[in-house]
């Protein structure tokens, strides 16, 4: 059995192992060299193409192609010159630093409860300074890694655009002074643009942010679509996150080189060390490299370039590459006497690389990304780069510069409180002019406006075009037509295909429609898009498709429209987001559409609709296949019963069920309106169904009651009970009316809720009305005023759905729903099992109404196992 660091040399050596004849392969290196020199780096990759191929032919095993030794990507020859007052630069950051640690010790200290972090910030510090000195045109869009949010308050403290009150009240949001924990647009709306609080969501989301702006460009929406950069900074422990690798390999296909990653690879998370047993840099060189992307390491500060330079056995970087994670994170907490004796006096040859070194030397060596030459480089690098997304692995300590009060400290994520010894500690490690007392109040440090530090930093943003970030909160408004609603006997899935075509044809709005499927436009009659506004693809068609004798055929174009995500809800609803905030992001109001399965939305991607509320989205979420009953066939999994319940949490979200394509029409107007005209930062979600069905026309006077949540349907004066119906459902009531009438001569009123969820939000805002004083009366009350008789709700969504709106019905209140697990049958067969048919639903209103009749009715229908029977939910 061999030990761990026997494994670790062993995986290396298999790797690297021995050479049985040196003088060969220095012939075999020179001629390389020689070729290099000669015909340029082109040539040589051509001949190990070649090679390679070669070698695959006469089946000699190919060594791991995707990883490189571990140290700079970027040479030293290759390094630009860097073009920043380096040591004005260093004293700006150690402001920033300072007072970003001070807003979080502080807050924490006169309220321990509120948290924060230090160690992340301090780790990405050097990242964020060259990004913001350098690189971030005010154009561009940058994701910040959430909980170093500290450090970007700083900063714009430090431009005049934060106050020190705001800083003071770092966390402390409900009096409206105060800074948000993290990115959060809806709370910090002139500041935030992307919401990054939840991981793993910001990487997702640059990279479909990075692929709309293409598409916005190719469809000649927006200009600078193809200059601008989106620079996503990413933790190396958020790269476990799903959905921060769920769109490598799209960022690659597009050729998207105006995406830059940088993952800040301080080796931990937060509890501890990411691979404590290997190595994440390595790791996520082979994930991007074989997901197509350019890959640049940023291991190392400037002083090992000697180091390496000296290296020429390679003992250095064999014994770097020896060095699991979990050592590397010791030697980042340990001063330079211990790496000299534990890292460095490993090998002879490694102690005579360094024999000229003192501890103080060694403790002053820096991970590359905290060199900014070295930062620089690469950011230089990545920017330039063509025809790929670049990720830079930056290699970091956590917690840099707290010294032994948190610098690669196991627990030093969560460090937040320090005391006076470690607060002069810091600041002597940064050189800032405090005074002792100044350090142990935490108080924080500006130069003023006309000192060098703050006239440079000014210089550095207006020649980069303006602060950042900065989020825009409006655009310019679009008038929305009128919308005809279809008639015909048809499902709400096709009313609202044909909804889309009509907004499609718009000349106004028509271009800024952008349909989003995930490969199901088929399953909603969508194909005909295809061919009428194409479906978007950076390369065109380079095929001819095999149906393009047909009419409708699948055609892709460069200026396509759809964007066809594949199956990915994630990437459909990123997609979404960024069409959802185009008006912020670009000052170009779009008008999305996401039309998806409905179960495998909330559910799935819940926390992703949950940014896009954040990021004050406005557009569509179109639930389809909708329901537990009228999805007939699919069963459990892919039945949804319970969207519209967590579509009720989301603030930002108008849910509605409606049942007839008029209801729908009104509502998908209403909508565009209020988001293109009104600009209310406001989304839809809506369901629509595919049961085919005959849609009336609207009632007269139901306008307002459609977008409001519920309007009369069916109504008599000698109604002894009222029947409330949402979605297909709804239909069910009426006949259920219908039975109470033909079998029972009892009259119900028949109200059709197109929004269980609006008339909740009304009740509830009349209730507070209420209690502060006033006299609101809520949108239910104010229908059923005057009607009498118990209250019997239908839908095809769980009875919370429906039970939604109880507070205020007067009355006895009866919810039906569809709860528990959905299953495969007729929709006849469905509805009768959860007990949502008109039967049932006849047989409730009857019990509601406490009539002897119930018990006819039951054995009428043939009900009456169901009271022998379990409920639904436990079948
Ligand atoms: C989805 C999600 N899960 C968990 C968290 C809690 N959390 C916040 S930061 C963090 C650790 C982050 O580590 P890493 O990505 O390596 O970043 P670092 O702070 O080390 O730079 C965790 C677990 C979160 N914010 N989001």
């Amino acid at each position: 059995m061999t030990n761990l660091s026997d494994f670790v040399t062993s995986a290396f050596w298999r790797v690297n192992a021995p050479d049985a004849d040196p003088a060969e392969t220095r012939e075999w290196l020179d001629a390389f060299d020689a070729l290099v020199r000669a015909e340029g780096r082109e040539r040589a990759t051509f001949l190990l193409r070649k090679l390679l191929e070669h070698a695959r032919v006469r089946r000699v095993p190919l060594p791991p192609v995707l990883n490189t030794p571990y140290k700079n990507s970027i040479a030293l020859a290759d390094q630009p010159q860097f073009p920043g007052n380096l040591e004005l630069e260093s004293r700006i950051s150690s402001i920033v630093r300072w007072n970003a640690l001070a807003m979080v010790v502080r807050a924490n200290r006169a309220h321990a409860e509120l948290g924060g972090h230090i160690a992340s910030y301090a780790s990405a510090a050097d990242l964020f300074e060259v990004g913001f000195n350098h690189f971030f045109r005010a154009e561009d869009l940058v994701y910040f890694q959430p909980h170093s949010a500290p450090g970007v308050y700083a900063r714009a403290y430090l431009e005049g655009r934060l106050s020190e009150e705001n800083l003071s009240n770092y966390r402390r949001e409900t009096q409206g002074k105060g800074l948000s924990s993290y990115c959060h647009p809806w709370l910090m709306p002139e500041f935030w643009q992307f919401p990054t609080g939840s991981m793993g969501l910001g990487p997702l989301n640059a990279i479909y942010q990075a692929r709309f702006m293409r598409y916005l460009a190719d469809r000649k929406i927006l200009e600078s679509g193809k200059s601008r950069k989106v620079w996503a900074f990413v933790g190396d422990g958020e790269m476990d996150e799903p959905e921060s690798l769920a769109g490598l390999s799209l960022a690659s296909r597009e050729g998207l080189d105006n995406l830059i990653f940088v993952v800040n690879c301080n080796l931990q998370r937060l509890d501890g060390p990411v691979r404590g047993n290997g190595s994440v840099v390595q790791e996520l060189e082979g994930l991007f490299a074989g997901a197509g992307w350019n890959v640049l390491k940023l291991l190392w500060g400037s002083d090992w370039d000697p180091l390496f330079a000296r290296d020429e056995d390679g003992v250095l970087l064999k014994r770097l590459h020896e060095t699991v994670d979990g050592e590397f994170q010791t030697y980042a907490a340990t001063d330079g006497r211990f790496n000299r004796e534990h890292f460095f006096n490993k090998y002879p040859e490694l102690q005579a690389l360094i024999a000229d070194m003192s501890d103080d030397d060694i403790d002053r060596l820096k991970r590359g990304g905290h060199d900014p030459l070295k930062i620089y480089a690469a950011y230089h690098a990545a920017a330039k780069h063509e025809g790929q997304p670049t990720v830079i692995l930056a290699q970091t300590k956590k917690g840099y510069g707290m010294g032994l009060w948190g610098q690669g400290k196991m627990g030093t994520h969560q460090q937040k409180k320090l005391d006076d010894d470690a607060l002069k500690a810091f600041r002597d490690r940064f050189a800032l002019p405090l005074s002792d007392e100044d350090a142990s109040e935490l108080r924080f440090y500006h130069p003023g406006a006309d000192s060098q530090e703050i006239r440079y930093l000014e210089a550095r943003r207006k020649a980069l075009g303006g602060h950042l970030p900065v989020r825009k909160t409006k655009a310019e408004k679009l008038e929305v037509p009128r919308l005809n609603a279809p008639s015909r006997n048809q499902s709400t899935t096709m009313v609202f295909v044909q909804l889309l075509s009509q907004l499609l044809r718009d000349p106004k709005i028509g271009p800024r429609v952008v349909p989003i499927v995930a490969d199901e436009a088929r399953t909603f009659g969508m194909q005909t898009l295809f061919r009428q506004v194409g479906i978007y693809s950076a390369l065109g068609q380079l095929y001819e498709p095999e149906d393009h004798d047909e009419l409708l055929y699948y055609r892709e174009a460069k200026d396509g429209q759809i964007l066809e995500e594949g199956i990915t809800e994630a990437g459909a609803l990123s997609s979404w987001l960024a069409a959802a905030t185009a008006y912020s992001s670009h000052g170009t109001p779009m008008l999305p559409f996401y039309i998806y399965y409905s179960m495998f939305g909330f559910q799935r991607i819940g926390d992703l609709i949950w940014a896009a509320a954040d990021s004050r989205s406005r557009g569509f979420l179109v639930g389809g296949t909708a329901g537990r009953t009228t999805l007939a066939g699919e069963g459990l999994q892919h039945q949804d019963g319970s969207s519209h319940l967590v579509a009720s949490t989301i603030p930002t979200c108008r849910a509605y069920d409606p049942c007839f394509g008029y209801e729908l029409a009104a509502i998908v107007e209403d909508g565009a309106r209020r988001m293109l005209e009104g600009q209310e930062d406001v989304f839809y979600y809506l369901t629509a169904y595919n049961e085919n069905y005959d849609h009336a026309g609207m009632p007269p006077d139901a306008s307002e009651g459609i977008l409001r949540g519920m309007y009369s349907l069916r109504k008599t004066a000698a109604a002894k009970v009222r029947l409330l119906g949402s979605g297909p459902i709804l239909r069910e009531v009426v006949a259920a009316a219908d039975l109470l009438k033909n079998d029972w001569k009892i009259d119900a009123d028949v109200w059709s809720v197109t929004s269980f969820t609006e008339l909740r939000r009304d009740g509830m805002q009349a209730e507070r009305s209420k209690r502060f004083g006033g006299d609101a009366e809520s949108w239910v009350e104010k229908c059923l005023k005057g009607t009498s008789g118990p209250v019997v709700a239908a839908s095809d969504y769980v009875s919370a759905v429906a039970d939604l709106i109880r507070p205020y019905v007067p009355g006895k209140y009866v919810a039906l729903g569809t709860d528990g697990f959905g299953r495969s049958d007729t929709r006849a067969a469905l509805r009768a099992f959860f007990e949502v048919d008109a039967k049932n639903i006849a047989v409730a209103a009857l019990a509601a109404m406490d009539s002897p009749l119930a018990a006819d009715a039951r054995a009428r229908y043939g009900l009456d196992h169901l009271g022998r029977t379990a409920a639904p939910w436990k079948r």
